[in-house]
């Protein structure tokens, strides 16, 4: 069940599984020198789950990652690197894990641009809502961690892909956004040289069949819409369930995504075409009331007024 959860989640975002029918590819040259070299790093007798080569240090021979594991056939229990000196292999350390959460389960050696510097991507999820990245350079001393991605929250994903195919990775950031619809915010961060900068927003995904945004049927699923879309700033979404333009509102929805458990709507006024609800929020941390007015538009509500009392509703 567990696998099956963590694979769903990932086709829905972007990480790659890593594959348990993958043949190991053992380096040929010297071969036993290097596997002398991985029985002695090797001390807690684990197999070896994944091999990747890079020539890290740009020095025309191939250097080595090693996955070891054994809890299962996914999950990495260490990661080890092995630098590739000509005639002899030498071990520099181990790829630390410093998010010192959730499990490691792909390596893969990559260039984040058309510079001649090399990078070592790991994959970490904790096992089901969330998977991100590590990201390393090769230093003297071995690996260093110079990224870590992983959604805070820990629903989500963040990973290195070129979105706009310019030959330049970015950090992407997938996040599932609210309950009214099935939606996933994109945002993205471009690699400078040395670091990734601020997080810009790219755009919505709709993971439903019809891959795009469907109107909710009642009253109570318009507001509770708008009010993610307005919490989210997602203008499109905004523009779709408005009378006419977008009214700005503040709604102060600390617990985001347990709105449709915490709100509670009712109804003050109602006739045929036209419907007045009133919003409340409440519990330990906010305490909040906001009204709403809608009219039918063609078989659809649509939001024409919202206010924070009843006599003073803005209508744009
Ligand atoms: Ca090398
Ligand atoms: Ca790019």
């Amino acid at each position: 069940m567990f696998r099956i959860r963590f694979l769903f989640f990932t086709i829905l975002t972007c990480s790659i599984f890593a594959d348990s029918n993958k043949k190991i590819e053992w380096p040929t040259k010297n071969k036993e020198n290097f596997q002398r070299l991985i029985k002695e790093i090797n001390t807690d007798n684990y197999e070896v789950l994944d091999i990747v080569g890079g020539d890290f240090n740009n020095d025309g021979l191939l250097d080595y990652v090693i996955a070891f594991g054994g809890r299962d056939e996914f999950f990495y229990e260490k990661v080890s690197f092995i630098e590739n000196h000509g005639s002899y292999y030498k071990y520099l350390r181990d790829c630390e894990n410093g998010i010192g959460i959730g499990w490691t389960y792909s390596i893969s050696y990559i260039k984040l641009d058309s510079s001649s510097n090399n990078y070592l991507e790991i994959g970490i999820t904790n096992g089901f809502s969330g998977s991100g990245y590590i990201l390393y350079e090769l230093a003297k001393e071995g690996p260093k961690e110079i990224s870590i991605g992983f959604p805070a929250t820990g629903m989500g994903s963040r990973c290195l892909e070129d979105i706009d195919n310019d030959g330049k990775l970015e950090r992407v950031s997938y996040y599932r956004a609210g309950q009214s619809q099935y939606r996933h915010l994109i945002y993205y961060s471009e690699w400078n040289g040395e670091e990734f900068g601020d997080e810009k927003f790219y755009k919505v995904e709709y993971g439903n069949e019809e891959e795009g945004f469907i109107y909710p049927k009642n009253p109570n699923d318009v507001i509770i819409n708008y009010i993610e879309a307005n919490y989210y700033d997602l203008k499109d979404e905004l523009k779709e369930l408005s009378y006419d333009d977008i009214i700005p509102f503040e709604f102060n929805c600390l617990e985001l995504d347990l709105l449709y458990d915490s709100i509670d709507i009712s109804v003050v006024q109602k006739n045929n075409n036209e419907i007045i609800l009133v919003a409340k929020l409440e519990n330990e941390d906010q305490k909040e009331k906001q009204f709403f007015k809608l009219k039918k538009v063609k078989n659809k509500w649509k939001v024409y007024s919202v206010g924070k009392t009843l006599n003073n509703m803005k209508k744009n």
